[in-house]
Parts: structure tokens; C-alpha cells; sequence
């Protein structure tokens, strides 16, 4: 939910990265809350793609825990990223921060409403949090769950970690997998012809999966090269510094 923020005032020697409008105060400027190898290259890669100036503030992980430093709790309760700073509205989640930049923009990436292209729209603009994170983020979870134990109980909780992923997170995701091999079989991208905000918000769960999963399938393959090699991407990736999924 969008909330008045207490990120203004945070804004502040850390900066590191800019784009169009780069050490300028204007208030137009929107302050990208960054995590480094995470979600929030999304939002990177779609101020490029829309041509709003931003500013990135970047966040690196914990280390040892690959958790969110708490400097992010003070922009937002929940402590995790993206989340944006556009003059007094802060938003956090990715969904809404598509819709509240690509609004800004006047609609630029997003299909005409009442259009079957929109109804895909709004479907994968939800899907790529709603549906498919949760088994990727299960996946990650169970996968270090043995490797983080005490060696004494490594084994049976290699054992546990292994039942759950394989009775019901691998085929889950297996099904997922075959639903996006089959939406793009026949459409370049997710909506139909048009490259839209919605391809923007599933590019972090299908190259999550392609990284931790047994490969992507090859419409799957095709759409992440397709998608990747827009120059607003390749851009994103020196302003986002760290992205171990590109
Ligand atoms: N559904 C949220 C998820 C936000 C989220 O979990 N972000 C991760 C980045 S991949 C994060 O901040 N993780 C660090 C942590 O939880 O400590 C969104 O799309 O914005």
C-alpha cells in the first residue's frame, strides 16, 4: 500500500547509480530502494524501458544469510525490496509499482483496456507474485534447508527437505513450467505480439527457474533470450550492479 514515507529523508550519500536527471533535485525524480540480485531489476528495467528518471539506492545482502539488510525497514515495515520513493508516495510490491510507473508514464507497455491483451495483462501482472513465486521461493527454501543443519541432523533433514520438494514443490513446478511453454507457444510475448509491462514481471520467476530449476523449456528459453537482449534490459543491468539471473 502506498504509504507518505520516511525514505525522503534517507536519501542521502548512499545514492550510487542514476539515470536521466542524475544528481538533479527535481522532484520528478524517483528513488528505485534496490536489492542487490533480486525482484526490484524488475522496476530497474522498466523505468529504462518508460524513460522516467530515477535514482537507485542499492542494498547489498547479508552475507552469510542472503537476507535484506534492516536499513530497508526504515523505508518500508516489511524490510524487503523494491520499493519506490515518487515524490511524497511511497510504493511497495512489485505488481503495484508496475502499475503506479507504467500510470505515470501514461500507459505506455500496457494494452488498452477491454482488450483481450489486457485481460492477459492483468492476469500475468498478478501470476508472476501471486502464483508463481511461492513454489520458486519453496524450492530455494527446502533446497538449503539440509546444508544449513547441524551435521547431525543433516541427514535426516536431507531427507524431509527431500520429500517435500519432491511430493509437492518439483511437480508443481513442473506444472507451471508446461503452462508457460504453453502460453508461449504460438505468442512472442506473454500478452500476445507486444512486448507489455507483464513480460517486465515475469522475467524474475522464469529466470529464477532457469537458474534453479532442471532448465527452462524452449519457448521458455526463446522469450528469456527475446526479452533480454532489449537494450532497456542490458541497461538495467549497469545501473543494478549485482544479477545473478541475467
Ligand atoms: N511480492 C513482493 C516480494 C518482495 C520480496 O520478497 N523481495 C525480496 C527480494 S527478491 C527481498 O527483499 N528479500 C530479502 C529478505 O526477505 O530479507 C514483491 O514483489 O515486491
Amino acid at each position: 500500500m502506498p504509504r507518505r514515507p520516511v525514505a525522503a529523508r534517507r536519501l542521502r550519500a548512499t545514492e550510487d547509480a542514476a539515470h536521466p536527471g542524475a544528481g538533479s533535485d527535481a522532484p520528478a525524480m524517483i528513488t528505485v530502494h534496490h536489492l542487490e540480485n533480486s525482484r526490484s531489476q524488475r522496476v530497474l528495467w522498466l523505468l529504462e524501458e518508460l524513460g522516467l528518471p530515477y535514482r537507485v539506492q542499492r542494498y547489498d545482502r547479508d552475507p552469510r544469510t542472503l537476507r535484506a539488510p534492516p536499513d530497508l525497514l526504515a523505508v518500508h515495515p516489511l524490510g524487503k525490496s523494491p520499493v519506490i520513493a515518487d515524490a511524497e508516495t511511497v510504493v511497495a510490491e512489485t505488481g503495484a509499482i508496475v502499475t503506479h510507473l507504467t500510470a505515470r508514464a501514461g500507459g505506455v507497455l500496457v494494452p488498452a483496456p477491454g482488450t483481450e491483451a489486457h485481460a492477459r495483462y492483468t492476469y500475468w501482472l498478478h501470476y508472476a507474485e501471486g502464483s508463481a513465486m511461492p513454489p520458486l521461493l519453496l524450492k530455494l527454501i527446502f533446497s538449503r534447508l539440509a546444508p544449513g543443519s547441524p551435521w547431525l541432523l543433516r541427514p535426516l533433514v536431507g531427507r524431509i527437505a527431500e520429500r517435500v520438494l519432491q511430493g509437492f514443490v518439483d511437480p508443481d513446478l513442473r506444472r507451471h513450467a508446461a503452462f508457460w511453454e504453453s502460453e508461449l507457444a504460438g505468442r512472442p510475448y506473454f500478452c500476445g505480439p507486444a512486448f507489455t509491462a507483464a513480460d517486465i514481471m515475469m522475467s524474475f520467476p522464469l529466470e529464477a527457474f532457469a537458474a534453479r530449476g532442471t532448465g527452462p523449456g524452449p519457448q521458455v528459453e526463446a522469450w528469456l533470450a527475446r526479452v533480454q537482449a532489449r537494450p532497456a534490459y542490458r541497461r538495467a543491468l549497469q545501473t543494478g550492479g549485482p544479477y545473478a539471473y541475467a
